[in-house]
């Protein structure tokens, strides 16, 4: 039986980048394709949460527009780099060329070359599922500009009309960048559709658009570059700063949490707040002793109650409306904060002390 597929589709609102989250679901394992630097945190979180085996960051090309998180993963999770032999990028683990595979548990990615946006774009086909990963060669009503980085606009022509137009008309497009938030599109669809290439455009209709279009260039331009041939190592070789006054765990709904064990372990060193109705707490035993007893309802009021020498950590009954006073401790200005993972249920089911 064939395992399904995981998905996702993230997004980059400041460079209008689409990173691509690829699990086989039976075996866990996962590939990444156009990580974003800024979003390297949120996209462990994901892989984190979902317990799944990063393989790789695969980059369509060097881009021009952003700087990618591979070298961040690479650091944090062993999973290697992978791009196109052209694509200028000196520390990859594997250089790729047309017809290579690239397997994920039972999936197989399929490296088709398109150049023309640069010298070193791939696209990446997923057969079996009908997806192809097309990088800036073809985009949602139109392609990547070809006006430098070794920029073809005739080389682009062959590579979307003999290449990406050959795959079936239902294969869906996702590509590397959106600017007017479509998510998707299909083979069909830009080879009738897409102003650019598409219905009876030839060669020169083509170059002729391509020409002359005048974009600004990319905000992030000369910096992205040379960050991406590095894979987007820093240049002080270190992963971004993250809070380290306990083992913090960031989750992909963007709190901090802390496990209930080591909190067990550290009672003296953060302060407790209890946020359960006045009712929970008197009617069930659960207590933990020295928490200090703030009901959700009246927290925003109260807020000059708690003190201020140490990290709060945050629980209720089940950890849920633990989450809304962290984000409403944080929203007042404290900086040091945590939500207990699974509220009192889990200290309970751990056997940790109670009062
Ligand atoms: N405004 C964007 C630049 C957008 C841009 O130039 N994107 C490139 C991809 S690296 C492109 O090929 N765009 C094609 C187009 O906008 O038609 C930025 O500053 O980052
Ligand atoms: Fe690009």
């Amino acid at each position: 039986m064939t395992s399904s597929l995981l998905f996702k589709q993230l997004f980059d609102q400041d460079s209008g980048t689409y990173t691509y989250l690829l699990a086989d679901a039976a075996s866990k394992d996962a590939i990444l394709i156009d990580s974003v630097f800024e979003k390297y945190v949120r996209d462990l979180s994901l892989i984190q949460e979902l317990g799944l085996n990063l393989l790789a960051c695969l980059e369509t090309h060097c881009h021009a527009d952003h700087v990618t998180a591979a070298w961040l993963f690479k650091q944090a999770l062993g999973s290697e780099i992978l791009a196109s032999v052209h694509s200028g990028i000196e520390v990859m683990d594997r250089q790729l060329v047309t017809g290579d595979l690239v397997k994920f548990g039972s999936k197989q990615l399929r490296v088709i070359e398109t150049p023309g946006h640069t010298d070193g774009c791939v696209s990446y086909l997923l057969e079996t599922e009908g997806m192809v990963f097309t990088g800036d060669s073809l985009l949602i009503r139109g392609c990547g500009r070809t006006d430098f980085q070794q920029g073809s606009a005739s080389k682009l022509y062959h590579s979307i009309t003999e290449g990406l137009f050959s795959l079936p008309d239902t294969c869906l497009v996702y590509p590397a960048h959106d600017y007017s938030g479509r998510t998707a599109s299909s083979i069909g669809e830009e080879k009738a559709f897409n102003p650019r290439i598409g219905g009876q455009a030839n060669e020169n209709d083509f170059v002729g658009y391509m020409e002359n279009m005048r974009l600004p260039h990319p905000k992030k331009l000369d910096i992205a570059v040379p960050a991406n041939i590095k894979g987007g190592k820093p240049d002080d070789s270190a992963l971004p700063k993250q809070p380290d006054w306990a083992p913090l765990v960031t989750t992909y709904s963007g709190i901090l949490e802390i496990s209930p064990q080591w909190v067990a372990t550290h009672q003296d060193e953060v302060h407790i707040l209890d946020v359960r109705t006045k009712i929970e707490t008197d009617e069930e035993s659960a207590r933990i002793a020295d928490a200090q007893l703030i009901p959700i309802n009246e927290l925003r009021d109260r807020l000059d109650e708690i003190p201020l020498d140490k990290p709060v950590v945050t629980i209720c009954r089940s950890g849920k409306r633990s989450v809304l006073a962290y984000s409403i401790l944080k929203e007042s200005g404290r900086d040091q904060v945590a939500n207990i993972q699974g509220g009192l249920l889990r200290w309970q089911r751990e056997g940790l002390p109670l009062k």
